[in-house]
């Protein structure tokens, strides 16, 4: 009888237990600031140069740029002198280089220096059924935003992670429906204005509201969105707490999944009391499989809703359930192929 491979030799396995590795050479790699370096001087170079130049052992740069080589970040070559020397890859350049436009850096940043440190207590997080600030920070997760900000530099880090992704995603949420016959949006925890950005390039007539906590929007107005935009308009305030701006489109981009149905329907209840009739919300998240099978992707965000927030990943049947107990009804969902996905509901 033919046996498995895996059943010989367990390469998935160790590939699993070993991907910490994997994920922490990418993060060493950027932040020692590789790819930015091998870009910057335009032509390969050997680990010896990039060593002298980062102010490195030649030693562990030779093993870092090695590792890297075999990640596919970099590609190796041979110079005239028989010297192996590196370059990135046009997927390290594209996506590893600092101020490229559609660079993760700022997300492998924050996967890091934070959810790095919070996924050491994931066990204590599944134990205990909340989020692990106590252990992990030593303050308070009492409120929830008050723990993620819970310094300026944090804030500001939070803010380019949550910016990042859209580089890369950001276009496929906001054209997933068409959202034309919206003039007036507003984006409810719009953070970065990334979102809102997408949105007055794609649609030509709406104009956006960013509604967020009043740090936030201070800080998205000097550092994410500093240029004037007749388009794009400010509101700060506490959406469980303040009136929200009437609008014919809200968007809720990974807002829900923040916190507990009971929350998130307090939300969309206010959601649905400022609505114009015949308006809508938009809901721009990942999703779970209806069976729980995948997508591995949003298996592990619920994992680290779990150890980050109050919240989790859900199916497109909980959110359309959520919707519709607030009254939305209507529900279309567009999958857009990328980790985020829309989900369309009408007052
Ligand atoms: N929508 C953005 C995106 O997808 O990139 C940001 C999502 S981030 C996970 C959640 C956002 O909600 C943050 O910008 C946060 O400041 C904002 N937020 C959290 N609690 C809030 C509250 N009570 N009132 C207003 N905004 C809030
Ligand atoms: C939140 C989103 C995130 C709150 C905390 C968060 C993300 C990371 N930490 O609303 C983005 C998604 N990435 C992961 C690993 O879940």
């Amino acid at each position: 009888m033919a046996v498995a491979k895996e059943d010989i030799y367990p390469k998935k396995l160790l590939e699993y237990m070993e991907g910490f590795m994997v994920s922490k050479t990418l993060f060493v790699a950027c932040e020692l600031g590789l790819f930015d370096h091998l870009h910057a001087s335009q032509r390969p170079l050997t680990a010896e140069e990039v060593a002298q130049e980062l102010g490195m052992s030649t030693d562990g740069t030779e093993r870092l740029l090695s590792a890297c080589a075999g990640l596919q970040l970099l590609i190796t070559h041979s110079d005239e002198k028989g010297q192996v020397v590196y370059s990135n890859t046009e997927m390290s350049t594209t996506f590893l280089t600092k101020s490229s436009p559609r660079s993760l850096y700022h997300s492998i940043e924050y996967n890091s220096n934070t959810i790095y440190l919070c996924w050491c207590y994931l066990a204590d997080a599944i134990r205990e059924g909340r989020n692990q600030y106590e252990k992990a920070f030593g303050i308070s997760s009492k409120d929830l935003f008050q723990a993620l900000y819970r310094s300026e530099e944090e804030l500001v880090k939070f803010m380019q992670l949550m910016n990042s992704i859209w580089n890369v995603c950001g276009r496929d949420v906001i054209t997933a429906f068409n959202l034309s016959e919206f003039r007036s949006i507003c984006d409810l925890g719009g953070c970065s204005g990334a979102l809102a950005q997408q949105c007055v390039s794609i649609y030509p007539t709406c104009k956006v509201t960013i509604f967020d906590l009043p740090r936030v929007v201070r800080v998205c107005r000097d550092h994410f969105l500093p240029e004037e935009n007749q388009r794009i308009l400010f509101h700060e305030g506490d959406f469980f707490k303040d009136a929200l701006p009437e609008a014919d489109l809200y968007i809720l981009a990974r807002i829900l999944h923040d916190w507990t149905d009971e929350r998130c329907l307090e939300l969309l209840n206010k959601v649905y009391q400022a609505c114009r009739p015949g308006g809508g919300v938009l809901v721009i998240e990942s999703l779970l499989y209806e069976d729980n099978s995948g997508p591995l992707s949003a298996q592990l965000y619920t994992l680290n809703m779990l150890v980050q927030t109050e919240g989790r990943e859900r199916k497109v049947s909980e959110y359309t359930h959520l919707l519709n107990t607030a009254g939305f009804w209507d529900t279309h969902t567009q999958l857009t192929g990328t980790h985020y996905h829309s989900i369309l509901a009408r007052k």
